[in-house]
């Protein structure tokens, strides 16, 4: 299913009568926000890839290229709704409201990956593969139990957006969990960000038949969408989220796109992929194509500066302030392993005490 050509333009190859209504919604004010979000996420990503080969971050997951899934996925959301992210999504954590400070201590290495969930209804990121394919059904399936959907109220009822890449579903948990999904009718909205490869692993090798057939297969209601067309994603994730809100079944969205840079800093896709087929895909790039729409709906150079002014301030502000950010206190490793006091953790912490108090009566 598509809405915007690769040219910007408008077109309806695929869709149906229920997600052209949604795709509808996405009016110039709408499509502007997009853009700027898209442009802002692509700013922070290239400035954070830097830092990171500056020595300032451990590790980094570029998120180049996947900008229209994520923000058309995110726009589509209500506020009352949830995500359960894997460690690509740096569109929809923006968009959920986590501080760059969060994102960047994770990565830095001085925290252990906490940012308020509950405030951004934005989970922690999860790097076991597909692992948060269960943790979503479970978290919805709670959620509902206690009564927060199912009662057909669109602007109130929850539903909770679970994301995986290609990859992740050759993992046992993301079918299991559709399953459940399925059967236990649980608020639950799967997207699987098909980017073409599971580090140096096509995703040909995944799945010979397109993926959302296999959701498909488990009894989801289930599209398959151009995923650099963030219209597309828009209408697809809002159209099954609503549908999960009021307790009419879990939907799955395939949003086929390309990961154009490295799968992380400690990669080199040169290694194992031709430059021919990124070129291809930068043709097909979501930023360019809502820029060409944008343009076509009249909007002037004046926006796209002003979009370009705030990217470069965000980066600055970045640069300037990863440095000030505080170092953990090295007993906090020991804090938010287990709710209740453990005794092996217990006994670990005891001696980092004495090993750090030895090393202060001898260097002061
Ligand atoms: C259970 C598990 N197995 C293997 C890995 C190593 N690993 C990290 S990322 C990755 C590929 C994941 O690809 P995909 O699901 O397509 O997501 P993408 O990284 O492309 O967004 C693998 C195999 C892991 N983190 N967890």
């Amino acid at each position: 299913m598509r809405f915007l050509d690769e040219q910007g333009a408008l077109t309806s190859s695929e869709a149906n009568e229920s997600c052209a209504e949604y795709a509808a919604e996405v009016d110039e004010q709408l499509l502007r926000r997009c853009y700027e979000e898209m442009v802002l996420a692509r700013s922070f990503d290239s400035s954070a890839a830097a830092l990171q080969r500056q020595g300032e971050l451990a590790l980094w997951v570029p998120n180049i290229g996947q900008e229209g899934c994520q923000v058309g996925a995110a726009l589509a959301l209500r506020d009352q709704d949830w995500v359960v992210p894997s460690y690509r999504e740096l569109a929809i954590a923006r968009i959920r409201g986590v501080p760059w400070q969060d994102i960047i201590a994770l990565f830095r290495g001085t925290s252990h990956g906490a940012w308020d969930w509950r405030a951004t209804r934005f989970h922690q990121y999860t790097l076991v593969i597909g692992a948060q394919a269960s943790h979503g059904v479970g978290f919805a399936w709670g959620r509902a139990l206690d009564g927060a959907s199912g009662h057909g109220d669109r602007e109130h009822d929850e539903a909770v957006l679970t994301c995986f890449g290609d990859g992740a579903t050759s993992e046992g948990a993301v079918s299991e969990a559709m399953v459940f999904a399925a059967s236990f009718s649980t608020p639950n909205v799967f997207l699987c960000q098909n980017n073409g490869w599971a580090i140096s692993v096509p995703s040909s090798v995944q799945a010979s038949a397109p993926l959302a057939e296999r959701a498909r297969g488990f009894g989801l209601a289930a599209y398959r969408v151009d995923g650099n067309d963030p219209i597309a994603v828009y209408a697809a994730v809002r159209s099954l989220m609503d549908r999960a809100r009021k307790g009419e079944g879990p939907g799955f969205v395939e949003a086929v796109t390309f990961r154009m840079g490295a799968h992380t800093s400690s990669d080199d896709p040169t290694k194992y992929r031709d430059d021919d087929i990124v070129q291809r895909w930068a043709r097909r790039d979501p930023i360019l194509r809502v820029r060409r729409r944008l343009i076509a709906l009249g909007c002037g150079q004046e926006f796209f500066s002003e979009v370009d002014d705030r990217a470069a301030e965000e980066a600055s502000q970045l640069r300037s302030g990863i440095r000030a950010l505080p170092d953990p206190e090295s007993m906090d490793m020991f804090r938010n392993v287990y709710t209740e006091p453990h005794p092996l953790v217990e006994a670990e912490a005891q001696w980092m005490r004495e090993y750090l108090a030895e090393e202060e009566a001898h260097h002061g």
